[in-house]
């Protein structure tokens, strides 16, 4: 079986590990957010491609969910000592060598794909992990600190404000321009089915549908196409989802945001069992809905859900 999952990061990556779990021989490739990357010290970091990859490869930081196992932050410290910031974002010493050795094969000419291909290499995360994009896209958040509206980067937003200010306006600079990384279209149009796990649908999902070509491609590939909800009872489970769905003029309900994918696309949406009530209006809407069990707890509970999701693409093919 061809899977297909775009992903973000931790809600992704904890998925898809249920997914290797449940169906070891199906043959899965991941369609990554890049909308996250940003240039830090010189280097290219790309947190939602490393949190897969990371995570699928057995290196990452569990009770944090991004980063890597066993870390210490010399390097950090050293780059502090001389004054050089950002100071905000925790990058360990074993993950900046993951950001030097992709800089300098990006330096060297290669593409963004065949970067994460070579990282993987290493890690073998048992999925075929691609970029969306091997352009540059950023997605910037528009907010007002002390009375002044400007772009701050999504990881300044998220990591530095902690999202603290509303988000008025969301927006994956140079998607617009972007083309699909090569394998991206194929992977869709050759897939059994297609899942959204529980990513953030905003920056996540949304940023990976912002690239030109591949919504379009996922609605016309005429297979199942299943999602899982990143809410559960009106609130994210982790991460401050609500404030990208609430500039976007999304309510954070299950509900809203399966209606926010549209029917064009989904045809399954599984929702957890403490929204089983919201079954009704999601499948009011065109889109199959079922209410199961949505915390990925453990490995096993992830690859439940897994195993549902693609139940839920049997029924509806
Ligand atoms: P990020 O890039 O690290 O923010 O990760 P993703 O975009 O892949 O996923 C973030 C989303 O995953 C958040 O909106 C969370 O609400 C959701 N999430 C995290 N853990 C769980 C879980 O156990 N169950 C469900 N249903 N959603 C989860
Ligand atoms: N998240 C944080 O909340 N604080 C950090 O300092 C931080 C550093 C970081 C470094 C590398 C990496 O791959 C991820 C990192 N993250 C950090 C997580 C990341 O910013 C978020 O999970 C996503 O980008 C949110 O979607
Ligand atoms: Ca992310």
């Amino acid at each position: 079986m061809r899977i297909v999952v775009l992903a973000g990061g931790i809600g992704g990556a904890r998925f898809l590990r249920g997914l290797k779990r449940a169906v070891p021989d199906a043959d899965v490739t991941v369609i990554g957010n890049t909308g996250d990357d940003i240039h830090l010290f010189g280097l290219k970091v790309c947190p939602d491609l490393d949190t897969v990859m990371y995570t699928l490869g057995g290196g990452i930081n569990e009770e944090q969910g991004w980063g890597r196992a066993d870390e210490t932050f010399h390097l950090k410290e050293e780059l502090a000592a001389y004054g050089i910031g950002p100071d905000w974002f925790g990058l360990g010493d074993r993950d900046f060598a993951t950001h030097i050795v992709r800089t300098q094969m990006l330096g060297a000419g290669y593409p963004l794909s065949a970067v994460t291909e070579a990282l993987c290499d290493r890690w073998k995360p048992g999925v075929k992990l691609i970029p969306m994009t091997d352009d540059r896209v950023e997605t910037h958040v528009a907010v007002e600190v002390d009375g002044e509206r400007k772009a701050v980067h999504f990881q300044e937003y998220w990591v530095r404000l902690r999202a603290s200010v509303p988000a008025e306006a969301v927006v994956p600079v140079g998607a617009d321009q972007a083309k699909p990384a090569p394998g991206v279209l194929e992977a869709i149009a050759e897939a059994d089915v297609i899942l959204f796990p529980p990513s953030n649908p905003v920056v996540s999902i949304g940023t990976i549908l912002a690239v030109p070509g591949i919504r379009e491609a996922i609605a016309d590939a005429g297979v199942p196409v299943v999602g899982l909800s990143p809410i559960v009872g009106d609130a994210p489970v982790r991460g401050m989802a609500d404030k990208v769905l609430a500039a976007v003029g999304v309510e954070s309900t299950a509900a809203a945001v399966a209606e926010h994918y549209g029917s064009g696309l989904l045809d399954g949406w599984l929702v957890d069992t403490v929204d089983a009530a919201t079954v009704e209006r999601v499948e009011a809407d065109g889109i199959r809905c079922r209410a199961v069990p949505l915390m990925m707890t453990d490995v096993d509970a992830a690859a439940q859900m897994a195993r549902e999701a693609l139940a839920l693409a049997e029924e509806v093919r």
